[in-house]
């Protein structure tokens, strides 16, 4: 049983350990801001604006708590970047680490050879993921794991002689990562725009976005029925035998925790299935735990080919990511020769040996059975219950401990703000401002934090995000 489970016990251990506390902060905050402007690049940031103002930094963390160089003590509710799965301080994953660094810090795949924890980890993934699923290929983030899903959907296609399924289909809003193919597959306009280049043959459909996007008196269940048959509408368009794939996240992390109603992915998985394209669900976000199942395409009820593994894989510790493959994949790319794809750091063995620590520890404590049945319940219903009627929440989205606040208007005419990006920030800064992180993609306001985290502290979380929502509504002058 976990040590985090007694909420009484996290009390007690709600002090960052002794070595967290005994690190030395080397410079004041202001001197690091000074060196941070001078020489470091953020990504996805307006560089100017940031130096003018100075980032925050962040020096330690234990559990689901941040301190930062002025002494604040942060509560995340983005466990990092959707990653931070086990928590902050988690002395299994260090010493996985530093045993493994000591005994073999870094071995290739390539060329014959392989490594024990590159085998175990292999090993133990195929035992906590759907039974279909029993090969995996490492890569270093889930940018580079969409691109190596590129990569297979080609090379799947090639051993099956169907030359000309070369077009993959992905969706406005989704998020797919960084790199030119992550980003070429993803639905970020605002990406797009910078891109030198675009990777051929990808082409996008709208997003189940009920709340965003739906016209006239749709139920949500005939919305999300609609925004599935479009994936048809452009198969016929494009014409089956020259489709590849469609990828997608369960649930739309970045573009605003979207949930599709319960119709959109059978609809989807009965779609690929009649005209045999490969279904590929993205589970950076949504994999190990998030909605308190293993992945959230177990949450939804479908069943994909390949699935995309980053984050939660090693709760962020170290930068890990991996495709899984079903049998009937992987048996075309085993059974026919090369696969001329690879990374200097596939199956790196720190990454894995500090995978297998995370994931025995979200199997042995329980963790996301925790999440299913106890933490994910109680904090989407304190999330229903503390928003119920709130003036400007229009909607929560969510399940287990992943969930979307939208702000609004008009709430129950589902008007969003014409300004809705503002008002997004305005709260965004009021939740940082009462020391909660809390993510705002445009006008929702989005929450995801550690799995270990407790009633307790799911209180504090709701009641701080409560505080910068009604401090965002009385700004507005609406109450
Ligand atoms: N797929 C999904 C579904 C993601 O959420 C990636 C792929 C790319 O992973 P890497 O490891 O290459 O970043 C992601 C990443 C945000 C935010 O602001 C979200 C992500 C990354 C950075 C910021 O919500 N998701």
């Amino acid at each position: 049983m976990s040590y985090r489970t007694e909420e009484v016990a996290y009390v007690q251990t709600a002090q960052p350990a002794a070595s967290v506390q005994a690190a030395q902060q080397q410079r004041s905050t202001a001197e690091y801001r000074a060196l941070d402007a001078a020489h470091h690049i953020h990504p996805f940031s307006d560089m100017g604006s940031l130096n003018r103002s100075g980032s925050r930094v962040i020096v330690k963390a234990q559990d689901v708590y941040l301190w930062d160089s002025d002494d604040n003590k942060i509560i995340d509710g983005m466990a990092g970047l959707w990653c931070v799965n086990v928590g902050y301080g988690r002395k299994e994953l260090a010493d996985a680490a530093y045993r493994q660094m000591q005994e073999l810090p870094f071995y290739n795949t390539f060329f014959k050879t392989t490594h024990p924890p590159v085998i175990e980890l292999s090993a133990l993934l195929a035992e906590l993921a759907p039974e279909p699923f029993n090969h995996f290929f490492y890569c270093n983030s889930g940018s580079e794991g969409n691109d190596t899903v590129l990569r297979i959907v080609h090379q799947y296609w090639a051993t099956q002689g169907k030359h000309s399924k070369k077009f993959v289909i992905s969706r406005k809003n989704g998020y797919h990562g960084s790199t030119i193919a992550g980003g070429t597959l993803g639905g970020m306009g605002y990406m797009h725009e910078q891109m030198p280049s675009k990777v051929e043959n990808i082409v996008h459909i709208d997003q189940p976005y009920f709340f965003g996007e739906a016209q006239g008196n749709l139920t949500p269940e005939e919305f999300a029925l609609a925004r599935a048959q479009q994936l048809e509408a452009k198969i016929l368009e494009i014409g089956a035998d020259n489709v590849a794939a469609f990828i997608g996240e369960p649930f739309q992390g970045a573009g605003g925790v979207i949930f599709p109603a319960s119709t959109y992915w059978p609809e989807i998985q009965r779609i690929c299935r009649k005209y045999d394209i490969l279904l590929v669900a993205d589970e950076v976000i949504g994999g190990f735990g998030r909605t308190g199942e293993w992945f959230a395409h177990q949450h939804f009820g479908f069943e994909p080919d390949l699935i995309t593994l980053a984050k939660g894989l090693t709760s962020g510790y170290v930068p890990m990511g991996a495709v899984g493959l079903h049998d009937r994949v992987a048996k075309a790319i085993i059974e026919n020769g090369d696969f001329n794809h690879g990374l200097t750091y596939s199956g790196h063995p720190v990454a894995a040996a500090v995978a297998i620590a995370n994931l025995k520890l979200l199997r042995d404590e329980k963790i996301v059975e925790r999440v299913k049945t106890d933490t994910g319940p109680y904090f989407q219903k304190k999330l229903r219950d503390t928003f119920a009627n709130h003036p400007i929440i229009g909607e929560i989205s969510g399940a287990g401990l992943v969930a979307g606040l939208q702000l609004a208007e008009d709430p129950k005419a589902r008007k969003r703000f014409a300004n809705g990006g503002e008002v997004g920030t305005i709260c965004r800064d009021f939740c940082f401002n009462g020391n909660l992180i809390m993510r705002a993609t445009g006008d929702r306001m989005l929450l995801s934090p550690p799995l270990v985290i407790n009633k307790l502290e799911i209180d504090e979380i709701v009641s701080k995000a409560k505080k910068a929502v009604d401090a965002t509504a009385q700004q507005l002058g609406i109450s």
